[in-house]
């Protein structure tokens, strides 16, 4: 078996903490229950793209107990707990010695090129893979990329403008596709080069679609479809109910100043926090910061969500309006150029800047280090005081990646169970009905989120009320459910 983590010996802790894990994750262990013995993902090859943590462990393991064959990457240089991903290696039955578990390639802390290399490794089955499960879209981009250069015969183009993580992805593709002499390309030094060429078509042949984890993962899919480009289907389990309403406002809410402690320790209650972007993230952060004591202060582009957070009591401003007394700017977009250099160079001495959206660029970070006079003074890892010229230092979080990842452990078991039950819905019926489910964006049907609810109400000691005949034929709605409309909003 082929991997690459940090450390093996770390397996023992991680196991202990996949177990613990298990109990606070009923969907997946329904999941596992339901289907064990039928084992219908055998003979899917699964490569997945999502954050290394303990609760992705449990998510590959039980894929892997209906049947699957699993190769793992995480989906950001600093999401991995690095004893999650040896213990999945390991496996519950293996030793450090003779690992027995899933090939998993991830580290806390990669490189840009050490990343590119981890999702590339994930393709690499004896085989080619039957479906992908992605959080982004970095192994979708990556294989779109691919198909496109083994076509056209020639590496990614590139021009002056691209950035530093465009290159380091053009470089790989370029280098898994063939199409670099040997050594001609920086690749990711130390780590050992495949000898075949991957063949993208033959990927393509062989993937019956991709299953994807976040907002910007689906916005990045709806481009492609819309623009035509898109070449596999794909099921958008964020826009499951039980996933968007669930991890991103809940998750958050617990895994926002989880990571703002830890990286710094600094007092909420009283300061300032202005959170950028009231949508289903905003929402979960707003609610957390407020319940620390801070002074939350939101900024929204869509009056519809701004209405929403004063209607919620929240100050909503322009950035510009408060940039000079914010203790904390935490952006929750997925959009980018959120908080600009210039208004970085305004904030107060201390004031801590985070991002909680998927990708890099809500916060201008390349203009941060272009400021005249700053200096990057790493305080730990993930964690830079960047001080100005006059003196005055500004606090950054994991570079403007991700903070609840990469400062803390991301969401919580329980809440994560509603999002990776999704997962394996969504993979079973990519692979068990693949006629249903042509090129094209999908969402899982609405039987199946009222399901994954209902997965988690025992653990919580719900009491659901059931419909009775009459009601139900008076509402107009099966006594089984589905018990709302397609477009209900919850
Ligand atoms: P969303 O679309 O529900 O909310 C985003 C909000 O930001 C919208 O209301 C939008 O109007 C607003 N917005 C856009 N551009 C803005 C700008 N320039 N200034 C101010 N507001 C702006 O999306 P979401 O589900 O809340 O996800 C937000 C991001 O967080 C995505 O990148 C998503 O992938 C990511 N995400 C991260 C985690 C995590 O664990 N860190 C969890 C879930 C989602
Ligand atoms: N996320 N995963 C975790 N603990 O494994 N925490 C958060 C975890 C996911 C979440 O589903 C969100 O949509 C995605 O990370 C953003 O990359």
């Amino acid at each position: 078996m082929d991997w690459y983590v940090a450390d093996l010996g770390l397996a023992a802790l991680g196991r202990r903490e996949i177990t613990l894990a298990e109990h606070e994750m009923p969907g997946l262990m329904v999941m596992r229950q339901r289907y064990a013995e039928a084992q219908p993902l055998r003979g899917a090859r699964i490569a997945g793209s999502l954050h290394m943590t303990v609760q992705t462990a449990v998510l590959i393991e039980t894929l892997v107990a209906l049947g699957a064959e699993v190769r793992w990457a995480s989906c950001n240089i600093f999401s991995t707990q690095d004893h999650a991903a040896a213990a999945v290696v390991v496996g519950p039955d293996g030793t450090a010695d003779d690992p027995g578990g899933v090939p998993v390639f991830a580290w806390k802390g990669e490189t840009l090129a050490e990343y590119w290399w981890c999702t590339e490794q994930i393709f690499r089955f004896d085989q080619p893979p039957t479906m992908i499960v992605d959080d982004g879209g970095d192994a979708t981009l990556f294989l779109h990329q691919g198909i496109a250069a083994q076509r056209a015969g020639a590496a990614p183009a590139l021009d002056d403008s691209a950035s530093d993580e465009q290159r380091a992805l053009a470089q790989r593709v370029a280098r898994a596709a063939g199409l670099v002499a040997e050594g001609a390309s920086p690749v990711a030094a130390g780590l050992p080069e495949a000898g075949a060429p991957l063949d993208f078509l033959a990927l393509l042949a062989s993937l019956q679609g991709v299953s994807e984890e976040t907002t910007t993962g689906v916005r990045r899919l709806r481009a492609m479809a819309t623009a035509g480009e898109l070449l596999l289907p794909a099921i958008d389990v964020n826009g499951s109910v039980t996933k968007s309403k669930f991890d991103n406002t809940y998750g958050c809410r617990h895994s926002l100043i989880d990571g703002l402690n830890r990286a710094t320790d600094t007092l909420m209650g009283g300061k300032v926090a202005v959170v950028c972007g009231y949508g289903d993230v905003g929402k979960g952060c707003c609610e957390a910061l407020r319940g620390q004591g801070a002074r939350v202060v939101v900024t929204e582009i869509d009056p519809i969500c701004a209405l929403q957070a004063a209607m919620d009591g929240y100050e909503v401003r322009t950035l510009d309006e408060v940039i000079g007394q914010a203790d904390f700017v935490i952006t929750a977009t997925g959009c980018c150029g959120v908080l600009t250099a210039e208004q970085m160079a305004r904030l107060k001495h201390q004031a801590v800047v985070g991002n909680i959206g998927h990708f890099d660029d809500e916060i201008d970070m390349a203009g941060l280090a272009r400021w005249p006079g700053v200096v990057k003074e790493p305080l730990k890892p993930q964690v830079d005081a960047w001080r100005y010229g006059d003196g005055h230092v500004i606090l950054v979080l994991s570079e403007g990646r991700l903070l609840n990842l990469g400062n803390a452990t991301g969401h919580p078991s329980f809440v994560m169970s509603t999002s990776f039950t999704n997962q394996v819905l969504a993979q079973l019926e990519l692979f068990t009905r693949a006629g249903d489910y042509p090129v094209g964006v999908h969402v899982l049907p609405k039987r199946m989120d009222e399901e994954v609810a209902r997965f988690h109400l025992p653990a919580l000691n719900v009491s659901l009320t059931r419909l009775t005949p009459e009601q139900a034929a008076y509402l107009g709605v099966p006594m089984e459910g589905p018990y709302k409309p397609d477009d209900y909003r919850y």
